[in-house]
């Protein structure tokens, strides 16, 4: 590609000397200008001459989420005021929202890695690429924005929401990219459906994240909306926001910018690193950031690191889809369950929709209960339901170990959001 956003990058090597140098810049910054970070180091006895190695990132002491509550509301500041340029917050519904700053070197390279993205996708000059996300403090509009300027294509910047205009837009417009919410995704998609506009519209990809999607729901949504490939994307405001990397065409896994951040998958119980490709804690330490860096942030997604290159031929590494949260791992009769769990078992279970919800609760004789509700197959009659609730529990049984009532409900009839889903209820506190 005549210009393209990818540094000239011939091999991993040359990326870790890139990344060695990020390390080292970012320690002394950090040491030098925040003073967080430096009485942290000094806590751990780290000094910024001790790191001579990518290995010596061990040295560093860890940064968590409350590290950034305690700092509200400018965390991990290492630039005086007057070089912020803007702030972004996450939307989180419980404490304080964690607010994290730019400087206009930080939104630039933002930028820069988004526009990678749209690179990696095959996009062109000639896209016209719909953000149908929230703009504000949330990092997902600013960042679409910035990654589709700089890339070069067209941004029809719809934000989040207002089914009506979306639609509007995907037709006339003839929208070839469309940028969004995996939940967003599906809920477009089945209006595209119910309204049959299938064939009155330009789409080709779709890019989507913000929150774990199941094969099923992808599969669902390429049908759909007979795009030829789904893209996923991931981000957290604390790194940027969206655009941190993304899948390829070949979708082997999601090639991660490692010029910008390094990446340790760590055992969230013993903080050691994982053998590598093994699943754990994802924990990144940013290379370029000036405003608020983060050293060694535990971000608390799982995933794995993918440790064959990519059959695409691009040198950056990669790692496999965020397979949800440690902290979203509840405890079911003495079994800890991941949801992705769950959404793996249903993926696989013909004359399933891909929508579900699982409904904690507790009984008077004080035991707990797990309900599934799980949308049948648009395709499917209601005749067949209980062989496949049966199906269902018994492979949940096999599988996680644990008995579940499963209900089967109408296609459609599971709620539906342009945000991020909720799709595991736990009533049992309350009850
Ligand atoms: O969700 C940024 C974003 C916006 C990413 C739009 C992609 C598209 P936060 O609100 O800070 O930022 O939430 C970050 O969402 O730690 C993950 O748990 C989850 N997440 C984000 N992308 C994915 C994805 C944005 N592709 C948190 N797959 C992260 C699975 C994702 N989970």
């Amino acid at each position: 590609m005549a210009n393209s956003f990818f540094p000239p990058f011939k091999s991993v090597d040359e990326i870790r000397k890139a990344q060695l140098e990020g390390l080292q810049w970012t320690v002394k910054h950090v040491y030098e200008n925040s003073e967080f970070y430096r009485s942290r180091f000094d806590e751990h006895g780290v000094k910024p001459e001790d790191i001579r190695s990518l290995d010596d990132i061990t040295k560093l002491p860890f940064t968590v989420t409350d590290d950034l509550r305690a700092g509200y509301p400018f965390p991990l500041r290492s630039v005086p005021f007057e070089k912020i340029v803007r702030i972004h917050a996450s939307s989180g519904t419980t404490g304080k929202r964690k607010v994290l700053s730019y400087t206009q070197k930080d939104i630039d390279d933002w930028a820069n890695m988004f526009a990678r993205c749209f690179e990696i996708a095959g996009c062109t000059a000639e896209d016209r690429v719909q953000i149908a996300v929230g703009y504000g403090l949330w990092t997902a509009g600013a960042g679409f924005q910035a990654g589709v300027e700089r890339f070069g294509a067209m941004a029809v910047p719809v934000g989040p929401g207002n089914i009506d205009i979306q639609l509007q837009m995907l037709v006339d417009l003839k929208t070839t990219v469309l940028c969004c919410t995996a939940s967003m995704a599906l809920l477009l998609a089945e209006e595209v459906e119910k309204r049959g506009l299938r064939d009155e519209l330009a789409l080709k990809k779709v890019i989507f994240g913000a929150e774990r999607s199941s094969d099923a729901m992808r599969k669902r949504i390429r049908e759909m909306l007979k795009v030829e490939h789904t893209f996923d994307i991931p981000g957290l405001t604390e790194l940027y926001g969206p655009g941190t990397g993304l899948d390829c065409p070949k979708h082997e896994g999601i090639h991660y910018w490692a010029d910008y951040y390094i990446l340790e998958i760590i055992d969230p119980e013993t903080l050691q690193p994982v053998p590598e490709g093994e699943i754990g804690e994802m924990v990144v330490t940013t290379l370029k950031k000036e405003a608020a860096p983060l050293v060694r942030y535990r971000t608390r997604d799982l995933t794995r690191l993918i440790t064959h290159p990519c059959s695409c031929g691009n040198v950056f590494p990669m790692h496999d889809r965020i397979m949800g949260r440690s902290d979203d791992m509840f405890i079911f009769r003495a079994v800890n369950i991941y949801p992705g769990q769950i959404d793996h078992i249903l993926s696989y279970t013909e004359g399933v929709g891909s929508e579900y919800q699982v409904i904690l609760y507790r009984k008077e004789d004080g035991k707990d209960y797990m309900t599934i509700r799980v949308e049948r197959d648009p395709a499917r009659s209601p005749g067949g339901d209980k062989e496949l609730a049966a199906r269902i529990r018994d492979r949940i049984k096999r599988e996680i170990l644990v008995s579940a009532n499963v209900e089967i409900v109408d296609y459609g009839s599971l709620p539906r959001t342009e945000r991020k889903s909720k799709r595991v209820f736990d009533n049992r506190e309350q009850e």
